[in-house]
């Protein structure tokens, strides 16, 4: 190092004579905004901040559902204070509108909603935070509340992230009613369904869980643990993506951006597939195939969607020794089930799974029409 390169001792300076500037009273300097944002409560990192808003019965207990996963912005609403009362849940984050209930009449929970917007936007600013990518409202389209408080609950939510400058992102998981429910619950959810789809409400992700199915999927699952079995199953594999989505992977990231791409993309099904055969191509896609089509979201048309991820969760025997030509024959089968040009996002993890699993979201679905049919002829509009 040559001399001049060396650091230079600073020089002292001496102020022997400091003349102030006559500046007057200076004004207040405000304190840094305050930050307003809730923590979730996870011990690792997800890929978006996502905020639940459970309307009625139904809608309540899988916004509680995502609380128990470690999520905090987290409300409920109800037009019953009986049906909030065994929410675990601070009392905050619970909204009772009044009148005991809606008694499946959806025109009651609306006009419980009348003059009460800044009611939910107060709700929502003690409750959701001011940085969220998305919010997802949750509700039975079969009942009275949710199918009938959803409406004043959207027009407040997309109003409080516009006023708080985030993307008015606003998603939707809805449940349709069981067979044996009857004619009301069939004919709110045609109306529910409707009244989301109309207008440029554009809600994404819009994720269907049907109850039919999940009558048959939960047949021998006592009363007890029912509905809490049915959510979990819901919400923790929705969760699971946005976990997934913020990791790094050695060999395949599925990405923020991949993620984005699939929620943002209207109606989504998501699948999980333990894969305990790993010898052959059809091995992988008829596991994928088989568990798109068996689980408890609505039976909707792959072939309407246009983008899907699959992320392969490899056990250490299945990472060090199959081959990989098996993992792309089930990314190319994907691509198969789509409609044509559509995107499949990719990822390959190790993990701590004995076995191979795969983790499928496909994006841009048509509606479950088969599902709304049988329902119009229940609600007898057929
Ligand atoms: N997936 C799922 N569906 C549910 C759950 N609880 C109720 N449902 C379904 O939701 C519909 C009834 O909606 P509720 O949420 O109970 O009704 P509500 O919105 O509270 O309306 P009212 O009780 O009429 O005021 C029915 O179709 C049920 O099958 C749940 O925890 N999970
Ligand atoms: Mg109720």
């Amino acid at each position: 190092m040559v001399d001049d390169e060396l650091p230079q001792e600073e020089e002292e300076v001496v102020v022997d004579d400091f003349d102030a500037v006559d500046l007057g009273d200076l004004p207040d300097i405000p304190d840094e905004p305050e930050d307003s944002s809730i923590a979730d409560v996870f011990g690792y990192d997800v890929a978006f901040k996502i905020g639940f808003v459970g309307v009625g019965h139904a809608g309540g207990r899988l916004a509680e559902t995502y609380w128990k996963l470690g999520y905090r912005s987290v409300a409920v609403v109800n037009t019953a204070i009986q049906d909030l009362t065994p929410l675990k849940l601070p009392d905050a984050n619970k909204f009772d509108l009044g009148g005991g209930g809606a008694g499946k009449d959806p025109s009651i929970a609306l006009a419980a909603t009348e003059g009460r917007d800044e009611d939910f936007y107060d709700l929502f600013k003690r409750t959701l935070g001011d940085d969220l990518d998305y919010v997802i409202m949750c509700l039975g389209a079969g009942g009275g509340t949710g199918a009938g408080a959803w409406p004043a609950i959207h027009r407040v939510l997309v109003r409080y992230l516009e006023e708080n400058k985030r993307p008015a992102r606003v998603g939707a998981i809805v449940a349709l009613p069981k067979d044996d429910e009857g004619t009301r619950p069939a004919r709110n959810t045609i109306e529910t369904l409707a009244g989301l789809m109309s207008g440029h409400k554009n809600l994404s992700p819009f994720i269907i869980v049907d109850n039919e199915r999940v009558k048959a999927i939960f047949r021998k699952t006592s009363p007890a643990q029912f509905w809490a079995q049915c959510n979990n199953q819901v919400c923790s594999l929705f969760h699971l993506f946005n976990r997934i989505a913020a990791q790094d992977s050695p060999h395949t990231s599925f990405d923020r951006q991949d993620l984005a791409s699939l929620l943002d993309g209207g109606v989504v099904s998501y699948g999980a597939a333990p894969i305990k055969e790993y010898k052959t191509p059809p091995d992988i896609s008829k596991a994928i195939r088989q568990h798109l089509a068996g689980n408890i979201l609505a039976s909707i048309d792959l072939s309407t969607g246009d983008k899907a991820g699959c992320v392969f969760v490899c056990g250490k025997e299945a990472y060090s020794s199959m081959d990989q030509e098996l993992l792309d024959h089930g990314f190319a089968s994907l691509n198969r089930i789509l409609k044509a040009g559509s995107t499949v996002f990719r990822g390959v993890y190790p993990g701590n799974n004995p076995d191979l699993r795969a983790y499928t979201m496909i994006s841009g679905l048509d509606l479950p029409r088969t599902r709304i049919k049988e329902l119009r002829r229940i609600a007898g509009l057929d």
